[in-house]
């Protein structure tokens, strides 16, 4: 199929509305994604005509909606490339994956010594579940340092893995740069001194065809609602040789196998992970994301961002007083712009450009160590997806031009 950039738009509601008497231009798609129109009917689909608790009721509702709950769960095991559906696991989001990850491999596994390996540009969700881990098991936490142009330094890595190390997690993709990480070298050392690989594909997974079976990984995380689905859900997948002996992690209906007063023994996998009533509409309304994105196709995806991010790169680059943060013109960039314009605060560019209807995020963006390796408080944060236009790029650069004007210090 062409991509047809014009067809695409049309698929999502939202990018028809205006924001403030502007034409929305939405360029925080690393914040949360836009919906199409196929995913939103999915939505009211299931709450109009298939509603109803899964895995208990024998009733027609009932085995409706189990079907296409599991059915959602074969489906992001084909596109993940996992070997079975057993292998994923619905959680709410991916920061309660990564914490799954944390709370039942490294608290089942971690002795005091043993080292954690992550990086500098880690998203709070992939740091903070490894220092909360790290403390209760006496183990260590090392990063592997970021150098100016975004990239990760390997130049001492093995000096920062060995044999101590047990788990190496890191991002796929920079949530703040967009920086892409070397992830299979990364996993490739983790195996070689025995560690696991825990990938926080949160970013990466919305841009890029994946294949957990060519990474090889033994955990990855990501999130439905970066990759034009639902909010609420978010999905790990996890060899299953570890998943089968890792404890549960959240104890409650539809994880057990049986129950005593005393005592249980749990459901198998991926079942012993999904305690309660999970998002089931949510999870439901996935699959249709996840086809959706299929029929377009993830290396056409890709391609076209890759374009976008280089032409928006550009641009920003030819500003007078803005500096971009992260990768230099010719490097790999993927969908993620941080920048910062000189003399204006994050927060008043952003607030300027919303007035102009162009949505980007000013903060920390959930990385503050990495603000403080890039000598910065916050940056703004432009983000990429591929139903953005070059049209919207220049006219995010011209409101941008004209917030310098506004504020005086016009380059
Ligand atoms: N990891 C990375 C790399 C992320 O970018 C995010 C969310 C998460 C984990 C957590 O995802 P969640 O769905 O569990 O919240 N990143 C952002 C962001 O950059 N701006 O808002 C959310």
């Amino acid at each position: 199929m062409p991509f047809d950039i014009r067809a695409i738009r049309r698929d999502f509601p939202i990018l028809q509305t205006t924001v403030r008497g502007k034409p929305l231009v939405y360029l925080d798609n690393a914040a949360t994604s836009q919906t199409p129109q196929c995913v939103i009917d999915a939505l009211t689909h299931y709450y109009a005509q298939s509603n109803a608790n899964i895995h208990r009721g024998l009733h027609y509702l009932a085995e409706q909606a189990t079907l296409a709950y599991e059915e959602t769960r074969k489906r992001v095991a084909t596109f993940i490339g996992a070997r079975s559906s057993r292998e994923v696991i619905f959680t709410r989001n991916a920061t309660e994956a990564l914490n799954l990850v944390a709370q039942s491999y490294g608290r089942a596994t971690l002795q005091p010594g043993d080292e954690i390996l992550l990086t500098e540009m880690e998203h709070h969700s992939n740091l903070i579940p490894w220092q909360l881990i790290a403390k209760e098991r006496g183990a260590v936490l090392r990063f592997i340092p970021v150098v100016a142009t975004g990239a990760l330094d390997l130049s001492r890595i093995d000096t920062l893995i060995g044999p101590r190390t047990k788990i190496v997690a890191f991002t796929m993709l920079s949530n703040v740069m967009g920086t892409i990480t070397p992830v299979r070298e990364l996993i490739q050392r983790a195996h070689a001194v025995g560690a696991v690989a825990v990938i926080d594909a949160a970013q990466g997974a919305a841009h890029r065809p994946l294949s957990v079976a060519e990474f090889d990984c033994d955990f990855l995380a990501f999130s439905a609602h970066k990759m034009c689905g639902p909010t609420g859900v978010g999905i790990l997948y996890g060899k299953a040789e570890h998943l089968e002996q890792m404890p549960p992690f959240l104890g409650g209906g539809e994880m057990i196998h049986t129950v005593e007063l005393t005592h249980s023994t749990w459901a198998e996998i991926p079942h012993k992970f999904e305690a309660g009533t999970p998002n089931i509409a949510d999870v439901i309304a996935f699959r249709v994301a996840l086809d959706y994105l299929a029929t377009i196709g993830m290396d056409k995806i890709w391609a076209h961002e890759e374009q976008l991010t280089r032409y928006a790169a550009q641009r920003l680059a030819a500003m007078k007083k803005v500096t971009i943060y992260g990768p230099g013109l010719e490097d790999l960039r993927d969908a993620v712009i941080a920048f910062n314009v000189k003399g204006i605060h994050p927060h008043d560019v952003s607030q300027a450009l919303d007035f102009e209807g162009v949505a980007i995020r000013a903060g920390h963006h959930c990385c503050q160590p990495l603000m403080r390796r890039l000598g910065v408080a916050a940056t703004n944060r432009a983000s990429i997806a591929f139903y953005n236009t070059f049209e919207e790029i220049d006219l995010f650069i011209s409101a941008l031009e004209r917030t310098q004007q506004f504020f005086g210090v016009a380059s």
